[in-house]
């Protein structure tokens, strides 16, 4: 692994390598060959304080490219509520504590009400998911989520016929996260999907990532992840998922509408009214990769492009 000074990792602070057992059998097949020089070097460089996971199902659904570095998932990070640049997360977040921690179903459900952490987890099987990220700001990177359905969570709510999208809120805490203590954007963070998308089986809720519990800066404890949509939709923090009739609004449109739409979908054919999404730069690539082209619906429209099937997809971004 390379030697990084700055963020130099004690042999004692590493988890043992077999908790990537996936990622190393991946590489021992050959599977992510061709990856050559760009091949994760730390995915074992997991500081302790991270706790495991436990056992973990590989999932159908994972991508073989080759993960981002944990170090790299971890220290580039978008998280408005500890600061807008990419640093601002890892460095400012310590002070936030994600446990204990509840969140609030309400809505047009019959069966809302609080729900700690443990209980929400508890019927869910957690899975490893590894999928593109790919960010509005036309970068990407490859992370292994740990995570479950949120589709099998949200059945447990009894959603009534009214129920047609569902909301999500990220905690407000700005005592704890900095970046609240600015007016950035009206907190907090809210996002929105419509009730088929939330259903999707690529639809995730995530508790982790490397197979330990997700830093501070990546959404802890618990985000949601969308991999055929720009990262902004996959809100980090949640204290609060509602289900409503109409759309509900969401932080990115509410501050710039002609930038961002409500579907976010990633697609290579619409551009940002500020720059191109027909390309990506894969986070920790190197200089020799360039920038590969962005795959409509991130590579997924197989698995979701029906969702949206006699949608205007110029008109609704
Ligand atoms: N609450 C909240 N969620 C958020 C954001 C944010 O600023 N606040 N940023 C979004 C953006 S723009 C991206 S690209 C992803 C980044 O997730 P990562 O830092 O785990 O890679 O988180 C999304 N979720
Ligand atoms: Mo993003």
């Amino acid at each position: 692994m390379p030697v990084n000074t700055k963020n130099r990792i004690l042999p004692s602070e590493i988890t043992p390598p077999e908790v990537y057992f996936n990622r190393r059998l991946f590489m021992q097949a050959g599977l992510v060959a061709g990856a050559g020089l760009a091949l994760p070097a730390a995915a074992d460089a997991i500081p302790a304080a991270h706790r495991r996971l436990g056992e973990l199902r590989p999932s159908p659904f994972s991508t073989d490219e080759a993960p981002n570095t944990f170090e790299e998932i971890s220290t580039y990070n978008n998280f408005y509520e500890f600061g807008t640049g990419k640093s601002d997360p890892v460095r400012l977040s310590h002070r936030f504590n994600p446990r204990p921690w509840s969140v609030r179903v309400d809505g047009e459900c019959d069966k809302g009400g609080d729900i700690t952490l443990e209980d929400l987890l508890a019927p869910h099987p957690l899975e490893e998911r590894i999928y593109r990220l790919r960010c509005v700001e036309a970068w990407s990177m490859v992370v292994p989520w740990v995570g479950f359905p949120l589709g099998d969570l949200l059945k447990r709510f009894e959603p009534n016929s009214r129920a047609k999208y569902v909301a999500f809120e990220t905690v407000y805490r700005p005592e704890e996260m900095p970046g609240q203590r600015a007016r950035i954007i009206d907190w907090p963070y809210v996002e929105g999907l419509r009730m088929d998308e939330a259903m999707h089986p690529l639809t995730i809720l995530a508790v982790g990532i490397y197979g330990v519990e997700l830093p501070n800066q990546n959404g802890a404890p618990l985000r949601l992840v969308v991999p055929w949509k720009y990262g902004f939709k996959s809100i980090k923090s949640i204290v609060r998922i509602s289900f409503v009739e109409e759309e509900p609004p969401t932080s990115w449109s509410l501050s710039a509408p002609r930038e961002y739409g409500f579907y976010a979908n990633v697609n290579p054919e619409v551009d940002h009214p500020r720059w191109s999404q027909a390309r990506e730069r894969r986070i920790g690539a190197g200089f020799f990769a360039g920038r590969q082209p962005t795959l409509m619906f991130n590579g997924y429209a197989e698995d979701v492009a029906s969702l949206y099937a006699g949608m205007d997809l110029q008109r609704q971004f």
